[in-house]
């Protein structure tokens, strides 16, 4: 039997702004001796103990976990915060990390700091999970923020591994949603100890009581031990910075929530031996190279340890450790040593994958690689064949684009990318449509062009049988909506499921929907609903083939001359429908410059000038008529066009275009489609 002694008694770390360290030495704020294996060993321990505090005076605090059994760390705890998109998941972190004192009181803090990326500053939403930790009463705390949009749930079941608890988080007037029960049944069937997590109980709308049941049935629904209903609740306003227990106790800071995980989040179990360690996450420094980060399950490592990592072919490769580091608020700290049942990151493995496992050479075992969800939707990714080709972007050729499509699978599990017949273009499968959004607007700003096709949703052949898969959509929206909605659906192949009159005018709306319904849903609801309709979908699994769904979108104008867009031309076009481009803007046969009313295609000559015999007094009253053009968001462009169309990107411009650029080209095609 092993015993941890854990001495919490802390001031400061002198020279430092933190309040942990598990590098005595350096920090003597916090003692930790691990060594006693018999009583004889015990009092020896102790007898240590007190020499580093008379060599390291500090302020006594009290003893935390004075005594405990070895195969326990309880100077550690390690939870996943999960939640659907929007529920307040980052701004819960924020309110834990500025109110641990990780920050100096100077030190702009901002909000959503754990949102770093800048697509996700810009859509205001997470999209890839992260680490931090925080301290509290001498116990740190490691927090895993994840993304809450159902396209990035890959994230979510590979990073809950790493912990041992996880805080669901449900917004006190929306209550559990799709995605709720998704990341629950996840963490549930990994074992995680869950504290409920009301959250935004500042708004005035919040519903309680009401959100509190139905998140207990869903709990009914999901356990898979009697254990797991019995969980504890607390309630939070993220933005406010509280936490409370009871509802009517005034809420003060966040530290109840603190207390609640440090009691009720149990401590990592740890097993002595050789060191073990599984990967659940990869990052790039440019002077570190490749960092590893995952929990350690076995041992401990030191910087420069010799180590073997196992694949997923079961290969092992051998390695120094470069650097080993933890986490204490947004940085990563270099430690000497770190023990099982913390995070870490380490350095020195250039070959390492997501789902391996580091370890011991002597003792190479490896842990259950990490399973994660079936991609949905596919696209295809092609070299741009357009006739602006190569001229906007520093990469272009099939290698590039290939070679960064190869490598974004490293890191982004749920993704698939497979090379076609054709060598030029490759086909991505995701989770959704936004999660291929994501994937090429990154590309894009990186300084690649390409052409993309049309999501389809992924069938499979399964005992002979055509399968498709299937959706539950959730739709938020008022009551006067209904009909419209309806109707498009019921031509999307969706039935409806459940119907939900909330707060008059709003309704809530459930349909079974193939996934091949969804593409272009989106910005049809929008529409639909003048901006205010929320969808939300779960995925639901595979079912026979319901048959073909025939486009609804109308035609679109093409431009049938290559040139430069004239506000005379431009003015001939938004006289038969709606335009997508400015003048001025240098147009090729075969690009879609706008929307038709009809349903057929029509190409206009958009670069066409006015005859002179025909001028006005002042041309201004022509630029005047003209209406602003519709300009199309990535996932807009994505979501809008057909079979026969294609995305080009570029880092400078996003195009439509028709995938046969000239009218008899598209004629034949026509003639040998209807043959
Ligand atoms: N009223 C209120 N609003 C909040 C609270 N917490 C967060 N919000 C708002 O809710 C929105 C979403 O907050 P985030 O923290 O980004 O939510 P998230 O769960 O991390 O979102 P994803 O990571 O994209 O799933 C933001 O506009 C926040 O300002 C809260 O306690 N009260
Ligand atoms: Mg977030």
């Amino acid at each position: 039997m092993g015993i941890i002694l854990t001495f919490t008694a802390f001031e400061k770390a002198p020279g430092t702004d933190r309040g942990f360290t598990n590098q005595p030495e350096r920090y003597p704020g916090r003692l930790r001796l691990e060594t006693a294996q018999s009583p004889h060993s015990f009092i020896t321990s102790i007898y240590a103990l007190l020499v580093k505090t008379v060599r390291y005076p500090c302020k006594f605090n009290g003893w935390r976990g004075f005594v405990k059994y070895m195969n326990y760390r309880n100077d550690i705890r390690n939870i996943a915060i999960i939640a659907h998109v929007d529920h307040g998941k980052t701004t819960l972190v924020d309110a834990m990390l500025k109110q641990s004192k990780v920050f100096r009181d100077n030190q702009a803090m901002g909000e959503q700091i754990m949102d770093q990326g800048d697509l996700e500053r810009e859509k205001g939403i997470t999209i890839m999970s992260k680490n931090t930790a925080i301290v509290y009463g001498g116990v740190k705390i490691n927090i895993i923020d994840t993304p809450g949009h159902a396209d990035f749930s890959g994230e979510v079941e590979r990073v809950i591994s790493m912990a041992d608890g996880c805080l669901l988080l449900v917004d006190s007037v929306e209550g559990p949603m799709p995605q709720t029960k998704f990341v629950l049944r996840k963490a549930l069937e990994r074992g995680l100890k869950p504290i409920l997590v009301i959250n935004k109980i500042d708004r005035e709308s919040a519903r309680i009581a009401e959100v509190f049941k139905l998140t207990q049935d869903l709990f009914l629904e999901l356990a898979t031990s009697a254990d797991q209903l019995d969980f504890p609740v607390i309630y939070t306003s993220g933005r406010e910075g509280t936490a409370v227990m009871e509802l009517d106790t005034p809420g003060k800071d966040i530290t109840p929530l603190f207390e609640c995980i440090l009691a009720k989040v149990p401590p990592p179990k740890i097993e002595s031996g050789p060191f073990q360690m599984l990967v659940s996450n990869l990052d790039y420094d440019t002077h570190k190279g490749k960092i590893a980060i995952g929990r350690i399950w076995r041992g401990k490592v030191t910087a420069h340890d010799q180590v073997v990592s196992i694949g997923a072919d079961g290969i092992l490769t051998s390695y120094e450790i470069g650097e080993v580091f933890t986490y204490l608020g947004l940085k990563r700290l270099g430690v000497t040593e770190a023990e099982a049942g913390d995070i870490v990151a380490v350095t020195g493995l250039s070959k390492v994958n997501i789902g391996d496992t580091i370890a011991s050479p002597e003792q190479p075992e490896a842990l259950p690689r990490i399973e994660i969800g079936e991609p949905t939707v596919e696209m295809t990714f092609r070299v741009n064949t357009s006739p602006f080709a190569g001229r906007e972007s520093r990469f272009s050729t099939t290698r590039q684009i290939r070679e960064r499509l190869y490598r974004e699978l490293e890191t982004n599990l749920s993704l698939r990318v497979q090379d076609t017949d054709s060598s030029d273009s490759f086909l991505v499968k995701g989770r959704g449509e936004l999660h291929l959004a994501i994937l090429i607007e990154t590309m894009r700003r990186e300084g690649y062009e390409f052409e993309v096709s049309k999501p389809e949703a992924i069938t499979k052949v399964i005992d002979g049988k055509l399968m498709e898969p299937m959706e539950l959509l959730t739709l938020d929206v008022k009551d006067e909506n209904i009909g419209a909605l309806t109707e498009m659906l019921g031509k999307r192949q969706a039935q409806l499921m459940d119907i939900r009159h909330d707060t008059p005018p709003n309704v809530h709306l459930e349909f079974r929907v193939p996934t091949k319904g969804l593409i272009g849903f989106r910005s049809a609801l929008l529409t639909a609903t003048k901006g205010e309709g929320i969808m939300n979908t779960l995925f639901l699994g595979y079912e026979a083939w319901h048959g073909n769904i025939t486009s609804s979108r109308n035609g679109v104008l093409i431009a049938s001359e290559p040139g430069v867009a004239l506000t005379y031309g431009l003015n001939n076009a938004q006289e038969r429908g709606l335009t997508f481009i400015e003048p001025n803007t240098p147009v090729y046969e075969g690009m879609i410059i706008g929307l038709n009313p009809r349903l057929q295609d029509l190409a206009i000559n958009v670069c066409k000038e006015k005859k002179k015999t025909n001028i006005r007094s002042s041309t201004s009253d022509i630029a005047l008529r003209l209406t602003p053009a519709l300009k199309m968001s990535l996932e807009q462009a994505i979501d809008f066009i057909n079979k026969d169309e294609l995305v080009e990107v570029t880092p400078q411009n996003i195009r439509l275009r028709k995938k046969m650029l000239t009218e008899t080209q598209r004629l034949r095609s026509r003639i040998r489609t209807a043959a």
